[in-house]
């Protein structure tokens, strides 16, 4: 079967995430009124903004916005984790960055798979933040016990999934009809199921300890529990939500709205009430809230030195004030929020030369004098160009999570940031985001300096 050509990663990737959204429209229909409004709402900012409708043609970025789209799932056990990294492999999504969301009160630690390389970004950039559970965060000895021999059992990959996990690291990848099939048993994993696997008391015993053990271990797999369109303007679709019957969280994560912006917002609709029959002498009806919408809007990544800045400055916001889940003190967090954040420069040029953000070079074809970057920057034969984001935010992920488990979900856990373990179980390292972003833009620069014959 080696003569047989190979479907690329990419091609792969971009037939599973939009194999994935369909199955979520069906699943949760606010999740497709979600994109259609962001859909509007994405087409009216182009309309409105040529300029950045230029920019974003210029970098080759247009087609990916109606595209873009990022989900989120929860395992239970180490050889699961290891076994998705190798499944996501197979589409072209490697594990980025490491995220402790302990220290926020939720008991898991996460990294997210996704493309890496520009070129791969632009093909498709479905990522899937992906979280382990952390059963060691959990007091009760006995119910700690009782999870982990539960997750023992399940399987949460079909037999035709895995083998074609193998034929694809075997033969270095699939071929179009294997693909195919591949995408098909892939989404299966991801499914949700409305029967739970353990019985009604041990699911109100696990919902105790913690709604998110719950939502883990009760069920067949590890259900995608959201899927994200990316907006231009997520204050515009925050505010049109209510009108279409869905109610957003109280306050859009992470930086204020911006002429200039930085890494990610984000914002997300209640999950919804779903009903779930446990097994037993007598089948007994429940409820379970666990799927959600998400919407993004993304700008441009931080360098250390930027991260660090807006770390500091949400500690001062959080210092001050904590958005209240119930919404009451929405407006006075979103002003002081922007008083704070006054102190990150909000133009492109003065992030780009106090080192706070990274950005892609390219050549232009006009006429250049010099070998000076700026200087040629200045003289129109270069471009400069705001690298998007492409991660994530651990304290507006706590925030995401946190809405959508309830209040009663925000609980103490001691810090315990622990990456060597989650490596461990990974089966490899997560890669650097920080080292990503600087290799990409110094890659641009010493490739558009070459074209201009200045290297
Ligand atoms: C993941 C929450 C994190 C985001 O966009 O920050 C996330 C979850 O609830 O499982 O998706
Ligand atoms: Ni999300």
């Amino acid at each position: 079967s080696s003569r047989i050509p190979r479907l690329s990663p990419d091609h792969i990737r971009a037939r599973f995430s939009s194999a994935m959204s369909a199955m979520y429209r069906d699943e949760v229909p606010a999740y497709g009124t979600l994109l259609s409004l962001v859909a509007e709402v994405n087409a009216e900012v182009l309309d409105r903004d040529p300029v950045l409708a230029a920019n974003l043609a210029a970098t080759d970025q247009i087609d990916r916005i109606s595209e873009e789209r990022h989900g989120a799932i929860r395992l239970g056990t180490a050889q699961e984790l290891a076994t998705i990294r190798r499944l996501f492999a197979v589409m072209g999504m490697y594990p980025v960055g490491y995220y402790d969301l302990s220290e926020a009160g939720v008991p898991v630690h996460s990294t997210a798979f996704r493309p890496v390389g520009q070129a791969a970004l632009r093909r498709n950039p479905f990522r899937v933040f992906t979280s382990l559970l952390r059963l060691d965060l959990i007091s009760d000895r006995a119910l700690r016990n009782e999870a982990a021999a539960i997750l023992a059992r399940r399987d949460i990959f079909t037999p035709a999934c895995l083998s074609l996990i193998d034929r694809a690291e075997c033969d270095g990848g699939l071929s179009d009809s294997e693909a195919e099939q591949f995408v098909a048993e892939a989404v299966e994993t991801f499914r949700w199921h409305s029967d739970a696997l353990v019985l009604a008391d041990l699911y109100k015993r696990l919902h105790g300890a913690h709604r998110l053990v719950a939502d883990v271990v009760s069920f067949k797999g590890p259900h995608i529990n959201h899927l994200t369109p990316r907006t231009l303007d997520i204050d515009a679709v925050q505010a049109r939500m209510p009108a279409l019957g869905i109610a957003p969280k109280a306050v859009i994560e992470g930086p204020p709205r911006r002429h200039c912006p930085i890494l990610l917002r984000q914002t997300s609709f209640k999950a919804l009430q779903e009903a779930v029959r446990f097994p037993g002498d007598a089948a007994v009806e429940g409820s379970h809230t666990a799927r959600f919408g998400e919407i993004e809007a993304r700008g441009i990544a931080l360098t250390p030195k930027g991260r660090t800045l807006y770390d500091s400055l949400l500690d001062q916001v959080r210092a001050r004030i904590v958005p209240a889940a119930d919404g009451s003190n929405a407006s006075e967090y979103m002003r002081i929020l922007g008083d704070v954040f006054e102190a990150f420069p909000d133009d492109w040029d003065a992030i780009r030369s106090q080192g706070l953000g990274y950005f892609e070079w390219s050549a232009t074809g006009r006429p250049a004098a010099g070998d000076d970057p700026e200087a040629l920057l200045a003289q129109g034969a270069l471009r400069c160009d705001p690298i998007i984001y492409e991660d994530f935010l651990p304290v507006s992920a706590a925030g995401i999570f946190q809405s959508n488990l309830g209040d009663e979900a925000v609980q103490d856990f001691a810090a315990s940031r622990n990456q060597r373990q989650f490596e461990d179980d990974l089966g490899a390292p997560v890669l650097d985001e920080f080292a990503h972003y600087a290799g990409i833009e110094a890659a641009s620069l010493k490739a558009s300096l070459q074209a201009i014959g200045r290297a």
